[in-house]
């Protein structure tokens, strides 16, 4: 009997830090700015057949529409309330996604957006994705509703109202992030309103969330949150299944907010990771993949039962967020492979990867001016199709990095050795390594350059239990 209570306990304590993907599938793709229709596609022509465990979606309740820039990706940061819709889909379309994705066994992970409303400067009127009325300068949200006090601003010590120094906790949690008007979730009114947008979600199937901003959420308020949420949809999930939780908190070291504050309510996204794996591939600082071989905690990350990892994802991928010029993304393709496939290869961390769009980088003093550019479009705004070319490559300037031949055979790669040790490792002192996953799987990579390295292509036989990857030699 203790044992038992022990082991319940146990498995409430852990729960949230279980992806809840089905077994043997150990990995999840961002299919950023996706419409809810090509996702449902998606899931059943190509992420189920290849072993996909889960798509985290752009957030899916109402934002703001903002014109000038015209329409940008990061609209959909500004939460003007919790209705189903925006420009990825309707409340159907949504339900409809979930329903064909789990049926085929891939979960839905929502990018929960619980911190803030929108921008104080986002005027008044009915320009939301769903049309609601809103009034951002006297903080009036109608159809949630919220009202004035139910945000932050009398608990915000700055000047500004502005969140100024991160080296203050107090600021980096009670002001606003970039001027978004900041939700009071020490009131269990606002507490109530967030869970029941998200109980809506997980009445409809989905399987987690990313908890969008929690660096500007208190642990404990967060805690109070997820404390009101439902377990899972028991339709595709076991009962007592609780959702996965990971949150988005950028330490990179140096402020005093840590990622291991918020171990309590689930996992917690590892920023040092893609920027420590970029600045290794790109060799810069004197890095040389022969220095991996203790990657993970052994250099300085949070423990791995707690990471979420990635290479890149929508903010670092355009100069938001942080991470800084060494993030690799598919605009560096050659070495942007490399480093998801080492990702993948290796036992740490939960691993997501990053699906984007096509922009025009335009770079003025470093900054790219394009930034905000929003996801193919046509003239009216709404979001252009991901099409399929006969080669399996996406069309309308959708990248599919996830379909990429090697990332897509390294996805099946971490899973065919899932839960096998990292062994074997070799190096050669500079950029040649290799190691095993057990006896169930080998990889290879050459990222030196000088005369005579062998060039070697990546290459999966269909055991999957020998894979090389490589870098070609640059003449
Ligand atoms: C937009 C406009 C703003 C306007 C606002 C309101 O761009 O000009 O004021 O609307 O009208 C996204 C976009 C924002 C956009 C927002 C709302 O990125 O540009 O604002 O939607 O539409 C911080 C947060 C982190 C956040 C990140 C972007 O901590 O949570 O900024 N990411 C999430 C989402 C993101 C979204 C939001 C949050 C808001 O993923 O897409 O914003 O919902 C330091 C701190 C970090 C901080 C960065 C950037 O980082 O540590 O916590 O991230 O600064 O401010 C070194 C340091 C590193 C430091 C970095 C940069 O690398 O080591 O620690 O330098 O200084």
């Amino acid at each position: 009997m203790k044992a038992l209570l022990l082991l319940v306990a146990v498995g409430l304590c852990w729960a949230q830090y279980n992806p809840n993907t089905k077994s043997g599938r150990t990995s999840i793709v961002h299919l950023f700015e996706w419409r809810w229709a090509d996702i449902a596609l998606e899931c059943e022509r190509y992420l189920a057949p290849n072993g996909f465990g889960g798509v985290q979606i752009s957030p899916p309740n109402e934002n703001i529409i903002v014109t000038n820039p015209w329409r940008p990706w990061w609209e959909r940061y500004q939460p003007i309330s919790y209705k189903l819709g925006t420009r990825s889909g309707n409340e159907n379309e949504f339900k409809n996604m979930v329903t064909r994705c789990n049926n085929v066994g891939v979960y839905i992970y929502v990018d929960a957006v619980i911190n803030h409303m929108c921008g104080s400067g986002g005027g008044s009127g009915n320009g939301a994705t769903c049309g609601s009325y809103f009034n951002a300068g006297n903080e009036d949200f109608p159809s949630v509703p919220y009202s004035k006090s139910d945000f932050n601003d009398g608990k915000c010590k700055t000047g500004s109202g502005e969140i100024e120094n991160y080296s203050d906790v107090n600021q980096v949690r009670d002001c606003r992030l970039v001027g978004l008007l900041d939700l009071a979730l020490e009131k269990d009114y606002v507490r109530s309103k967030v869970a029941e947008y998200m109980n809506n979600l997980i009445d409809i199937g989905v399987a987690g969330f990313r908890l969008d901003a929690s660096k500007h959420m208190w642990p404990g308020d967060i805690k109070a949150v997820l404390d009101k949420l439902k377990n899972l949809n028991t339709q595709w999930f076991p009962s007592g299944t609780r959702p996965f939780i990971f949150q988005e908190v950028i330490d990179l070291g140096g402020e005093p907010i840590k990622a291991s504050d918020y171990f309590g309510n689930g996992r917690v996204t590892e920023f040092k990771y893609g920027a420590k794996l970029g600045t290794v591939i790109r060799k810069w600082n004197g890095e040389k993949m022969s220095y991996l071989k203790n990657w993970g905690e052994g250099w300085g990350f949070i423990a791995s039962d707690r990471a979420l990892v990635f290479v890149d994802n929508h903010d670092n991928q355009r100069g938001h967020g942080a991470g800084g010029a060494s993030i690799l993304t598919f605009f560096d393709a050659r070495l942007y492979k490399m480093a998801v496939g080492f990702m993948l290869a290796h036992p740490y961390g939960f691993t997501r990867v990053m699906s984007s769009y096509r922009w025009t980088r335009n770079f003025q003093n470093g900054q790219d001016v394009n930034d905000w550019i929003g996801p193919p479009s046509n003239g009216d705004g709404s979001t252009k199709a991901v099409t399929i070319n006969a080669d399996s490559t996406c069309g309308n300037d959708w990248v599919c990095e996830h379909r990429w031949r090697q990332i897509r055979n390294m996805v099946i790669f971490r899973n065919v050795v899932d839960g096998q040790p990292f062994s074997n490792w070799w190096d050669n002192g500079s950029n040649q390594v290799a190691f095993g996953r057990g006896n169930r799987g080998f990889i290879v990579f050459n990222n030196d350059d000088w005369n005579g390295a062998r060039t070697s292509e990546e290459y999966a036989d269909e055991s999957h239990q020998h894979i090389t990857f490589g870098s070609r030699v640059i003449p």
